[in-house]
């Protein structure tokens, strides 16, 4: 991949601080790509926004993440539980993990506090010891996962807790997506128009999704 060369230890937050530290907990390498910094990265942005229904403006620069051998993220949640007020936008809201590659073996993304995992089966000797532990997403190159970080009613959902297993053989190639909530979206929510049932999804909840007045086609949480 094109981006071999220009890759660095991966870092975990510190207390919210913008930035990070090298940490164990963290093994992969990664890179930053700018914030709709070509063509494609742009349109990847518009589909996020347009499957999210989370504005564009809300994501952070997208990060793509190498995996090698051994490598992985141990569980953590991706909301820093302090409303996110050292950092722009406000708490992260939403995830999306894009996998760039297939993996022989290992590197499956984990949620060990989901409930699908009692309803998932897991005994055809394809899955790491480490995915057996939760509901498991093995990476298949071109399919992307979407989860949220906080209920609807922003309180922090602590069943998000997720991480990467260790690649057991081959490379593990993924991009991720952070989403924040707006610093203003207490005030955008209280106009209170046009709020509408929006489906059922993650764990079976209700979301009610928030027409914003200037953007038709998306919405916000509320
Ligand atoms: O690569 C994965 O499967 C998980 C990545 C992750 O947990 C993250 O970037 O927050």
């Amino acid at each position: 991949m094109a981006a071999d060369g220009k890759l660095e230890d991966s870092l975990v937050s510190d207390e919210g601080k913008y930035g990070g530290v090298r940490n164990d907990q963290r093994t992969s390498k990664g890179m930053l790509l700018g914030i709709g910094q070509d063509e494609t990265v742009a349109r990847i942005e518009d589909r996020i926004a347009t499957w999210s229904l989370i504005p564009k403006d809300n994501g952070e620069a997208m990060q793509i993440l190498r995996y090698e051998h051994g490598q992985k993220y141990l569980p953590h949640h991706d909301f820093f539980g302090n409303g996110g007020q050292d950092f722009l936008n406000g708490e992260r809201v939403a995830t999306v993990l894009m996998y760039l590659s297939d993996v022989e073996k290992g590197g499956e993304t984990v949620f060990p506090l989901s409930e699908a995992m009692y309803v998932q089966p897991k005994d055809d000797g394809s899955w790491s010891d480490c995915a057996k532990r939760g509901y498991a997403v093995k990476p298949k190159k071109g399919d992307a996962i979407l989860f949220f970080s906080l209920q609807p009613d922003a309180s922090l959902d602590t069943s998000s807790l997720h991480g990467s297993c260790p690649v057991i053989s081959g490379v593990k190639w993924s991009a991720t997506k952070w989403i924040h909530e707006e610093d203003d979206l207490q005030a955008i929510c209280a106009t209170g128009v046009a709020v509408q049932l929006f489906g059922e999804f993650h764990h079976s909840k209700l979301w009610f999704l928030y027409k914003h007045p200037k953007e038709s086609n998306l919405a916000r949480f509320c």
